[in-house]
């Protein structure tokens, strides 16, 4: 099944899918956050179906999913934030941390969580990233959690 395939099921798929961001770097990540909730809405999410969770930083991120989905508060987690390289000399240790974090929650829970931090080596390039009308990194992963929520209710179905 192609990935357009799975798009074409999510409006009928009902799901709750928490975004979790970064307070650090905020002018960033709330428009990831927006973009997010954009994302998910025009798929069919409805808006009390997405839970918004604040931590301080990037490196924060994977225990708030880990609580999240521990909690069953969601089906798949949004994680976000923004870590610029030039801003942080321990740069390689929040985002490196930040992914093999998420990596290690996601695969815990056996649930989606989506890596959506930025890790970028100037402000312009976060910016350019979480712009609001195109290219906008929040949207891209509101389409990667519904399309891993697709693949895994399209596997359950095959009975693996
Ligand atoms: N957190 C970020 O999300 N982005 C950054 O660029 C950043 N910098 O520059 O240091 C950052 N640091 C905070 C870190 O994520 C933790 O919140 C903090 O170390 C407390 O654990």
């Amino acid at each position: 099944m192609t990935l357009k395939e799975f798009k074409l099921q999510l409006p009928n798929m009902p799901c709750r899918i928490a975004l979790v961001a970064a307070e650090f770097n905020r002018f960033i990540t709330t428009q990831l956050l927006e973009g997010a909730r954009e994302g998910l809405v025009a798929n069919g999410v409805k808006e009390q179906d997405i839970p918004v969770y604040w931590v301080p930083g990037a490196f924060e991120l994977p225990l708030a999913a880990d609580r999240v989905l521990q909690a069953g508060q969601a089906d798949a987690v949004i994680a976000m934030g923004a870590v610029i390289r030039g801003e942080t000399a321990h740069f390689d240790y929040v985002a490196g941390e930040c992914a093999r974090g998420i990596a290690e929650v996601s695969l815990k829970h056996g649930k989606p969580v989506i890596f959506g931090v930025l890790t970028t080596d100037s402000v312009e390039q976060a910016q350019a990233r979480a712009a609001r009308n195109k290219g906008n990194k929040g949207f891209d992963c509101a389409v990667a959690a519904l399309n891993m929520l697709a693949l895994a209710s399209q596997l359950a179905d095959q009975g693996q």
